[in-house]
């Protein structure tokens, strides 16, 4: 085969290195872009963030949230979970071997795991002191969310933030688990499942190496445990846009950010 002779389909086309990471330096490499991207759609670095720690909402904001109309905050919160969406987009495409899926394959993994990263990103926004979410440029909590009238999902996603925090990731740690989230061959609709699974194999082992480097490799297991979180999170979310579009179509179908359309409904 290709690969027994030592040259395969990409060589020339694209950087090779990035779907068959077998030596260290190109693992290196691997992991350097993928933190690189990580760093540059993360819109807030950590010390920023935790310079505004101190920022809270005062109780008449928080009114001003309860008493929107259960379409209102739910349009307001589509709009804030679109941008978030649109820099894991970002962040996706510089991930090594994600621009050589076919436009299909690149869609059908945003579509299941664009969401699942936001949601990993949110505990970089979480402050597990006062179980706080950084919103509109305030740190929130849950009651902020009140008139979305979907509770279990919100206390859901803050446990989740919750848990996240307490594995006190690195910001590498967390780039290559993102990415190992998007790039996930068991996913619904892939064209070609044989070349995702090299890809997934490449940030596999990218995520291994600064495990082992961190020497910290007892978190692998943890991580894949909150894939699975990360899994039912997400069809409750599917579930609750379900719920709210049929009861509001008209918000639903006119005001909710086309991006957000089509990666979800
Ligand atoms: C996640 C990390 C991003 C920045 C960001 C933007 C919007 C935030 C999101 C973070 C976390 C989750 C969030 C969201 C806005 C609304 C949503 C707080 C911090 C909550 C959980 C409500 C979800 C409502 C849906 C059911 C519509 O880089």
């Amino acid at each position: 085969s290709h690969d027994m002779m030592g040259i395969h389909p990409y060589s020339g086309l694209e950087d090779p290195y990035s779907l068959y990471p077998h030596s260290l330096r190109n693992i290196d490499e691997l992991c350097a872009s993928i933190v690189r991207s990580h760093r540059e759609t993360s819109q807030y670095r950590v010390e920023e963030l935790q310079a505004l720690r101190w920022k809270l909402f005062s109780r008449e904001e928080i009114q001003a949230y309860q008493s929107k109309s259960v379409d209102e905050m739910w349009q307001h919160c589509a709009i804030r979970l679109t941008d978030a969406v649109q820099f894991v987009v970002e962040f996706a495409k510089h991930i090594p071997g994600f621009r050589m899926l076919s436009q299909n394959d690149q869609i059908a993994l945003l579509k299941t795991g664009s969401m699942e990263v936001v949601l990993v990103r949110m505990s970089r926004f979480f402050n597990t002191e006062n179980n706080t979410v950084f919103f509109d440029g305030k740190f929130a909590g849950t009651e902020v969310f009140k008139s979305l009238a979907c509770g279990d999902l919100i206390a859901a996603v803050f446990d989740f933030a919750h848990g996240m925090c307490a594995l006190k990731l690195t910001e590498q740690q967390i780039a290559l688990f993102s990415a190992l989230v998007l790039i996930n061959a068991d996913r619904p609709c892939l064209e070609d499942r044989s070349k995702v699974q090299r890809v997934q194999r490449s940030v596999e082992s990218g995520l291994t190496h600064i495990l082992h480097r961190d020497n910290q490799e007892s978190l692998i297991h943890k991580l894949y445990q909150k894939m699975g979180v990360l899994r039912s999170l997400c069809s409750l979310h599917m579930e609750k846009l379900h719920w709210f579009s049929q009861r509001y179509p008209l918000t639903a179908h006119s005001l909710f950010p086309p991006l957000y359309k089509e990666l979800f409904a």
